[in-house]
């Protein structure tokens, strides 16, 4: 494989793209041993194959808002690789969202689910709409408008969207409630589903509980613990609630949380009723953080983030490059130990590239955050079977799908100086189940 030829090509086919590039770039740039070792790999241009999606829906989101103007939004579906399973991956309401968002996202969705041991393949899609100061009656005219486009290109073996950024179970409700009538079925056709029709327990904790199990086996591989850590978290919002939930009943103390206003530090600590205020903050949908610290009388830095701060463990739970050279040279300064990745693609690939020249523990989003989707795999196996399991259950195989993700970044991602290279591990090991996946199906 020649990665350089591959990406000058992908550059002049999607110029501008570059999240999309910059995630392509990561992966190919660590699979390429392995990828060497298996010349059938490249007779039947499984890296050509894999960087583009299989297939891209976008379409007009035209709704009324509550002074009766007409809004006009965009909708998008990337199907990106179904080799191993139907398309699975979330769907995104932010004014950030673009192709190269949605398609970064897909691409790193591919290897994400192939980790998490279940059979799902992997997708995106969102919107450009702005759910930031809107009513629950227009967040439900616009998910209604939104699925009257979808419904025709999901199913629940073809296509199984879920919630990310700007969309929880509210929205993910009135998704289901618009499909269920137009496709006359009751499925499992979205993740991240209230109890009461099909939903998981725990999924709404699943990203942060399965973030905190990669992070402490992280570290007592790293023959430490996590008690009494001190943790900068970012974001505020449905990953970094059940992070700090599960960092503190671990026995760290989290210090700070964030928004687009600027970060919160609390010296005492984030916990208890603290973490429960987090909901409530982001249910007023205001997007900002700064009540936080007028309510308990902590510190509100504004405009900055968190990474400025003295802490052993640093969880971006935002948003991609959030965190970049100069945060991560500031965070080595103050002797971070372990930074990982909640968020999907937390950090610029300056900042990875400094965190693994100073041997800093490093662990990528698509194995840290596997934890979500691969609960919304278990709420699928539960609502193809017609049950719902107990909380209990639904953690312990969470518990041991985080496992089997940490201990194929080991096996994967070791390298001759006895580093464990958690992003190489995590790329290597989905790469190759996906790449062995396409080649046993032929050329389709
Ligand atoms: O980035 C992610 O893995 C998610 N937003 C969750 C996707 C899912 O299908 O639950």
């Amino acid at each position: 494989m020649n990665i350089e030829k591959l990406m000058q090509l992908l550059e002049a086919k999607h110029p501008g793209e570059t999240e999309y590039l910059q995630a392509v770039h990561e992966v190919l740039s660590t699979i390429e041993d392995a990828y060497n070792d298996h010349p059938e790999f490249e007779k039947a241009k499984i890296a050509e194959r894999l960087v583009e999606p299989d297939r891209i829906f976008t379409f007009k989101v035209p709704w009324v808002d509550d002074r009766g103007d007409v809004q006009v939004n965009l909708g998008y579906r990337v199907q990106f690789n179904n080799a191993i399973g139907p398309y699975k991956g979330g769907l995104r309401f932010h004014p950030s969202v673009n192709l190269s968002i949605l398609k970064f996202l897909g691409f790193e969705q591919i290897f994400k689910n192939a980790l998490t041991t279940l059979p799902m393949g992997g997708g995106k899609g969102g919107s450009d709409f702005n759910p930031k100061g809107k009513s629950d009656g227009e967040v439900m005219r616009f998910c209604q408008a939104f699925m009257t486009e979808l419904w025709r290109y999901i199913g629940p073996e073809t296509d199984v969207p879920a919630g990310d950024i700007g969309v929880g179970g509210r929205e993910v409700g009135y998704l289901y409630g618009m499909y269920r009538k137009l496709a006359r079925e009751n499925s499992g056709v979205l993740t991240g589903k209230n109890l009461e029709f099909g939903g998981s327990l725990i999924r709404p904790e699943a990203t942060g509980f399965g973030g905190l199990y990669f992070v402490k086996q992280m570290l007592e591989t790293a023959g430490t613990s996590i008690k009494d850590k001190t943790i900068a978290i970012s974001g505020f919002g449905n990953v970094a609630w059940g992070a700090a939930l599960k960092a503190t009943e671990m026995g760290a103390k989290v210090v700070t949380i964030s928004g687009p206003d600027g970060y919160i530090y609390d010296e005492a600590g984030i916990s208890g009723q603290k973490i429960d205020y987090m909901l409530e903050l982001r249910a007023t949908c205001n997007d900002i953080v700064s009540p936080y610290a007028e309510k308990f009388g902590a510190n509100f830095v504004p405009d900055k983030r968190p990474w400025e701060q003295k802490v052993d463990i640093a969880l971006p739970c935002a948003t991609q490059n959030e965190l970049n050279e100069e945060d991560a040279q500031l965070l080595i300064k103050n002797g971070v130990m372990c930074v990982a990745e909640i968020s999907n693609m937390g950090c610029t690939p300056e900042a990875i590239e400094l965190f693994i020249y100073h041997k800093i523990m490093y662990g990528p989003g698509k194995a840290v955050n596997a934890g979500g989707v691969a609960t919304s795999g278990l709420e699928m196996t539960q609502n193809a079977m017609h049950i719902s399991w107990p909380a209990q259950e639904v953690d312990a195989r969470l518990h041991l799908i985080m496992s089997e993700i940490h201990a194929q970044c080991l096996k994967y991602g070791r390298d001759s100086n006895g580093y464990i290279n958690y992003m190489k591990g995590a790329n290597i090991a989905g790469f190759l189940k996906v790449a062995k996946a396409m080649l046993a199906q032929g050329v389709i």
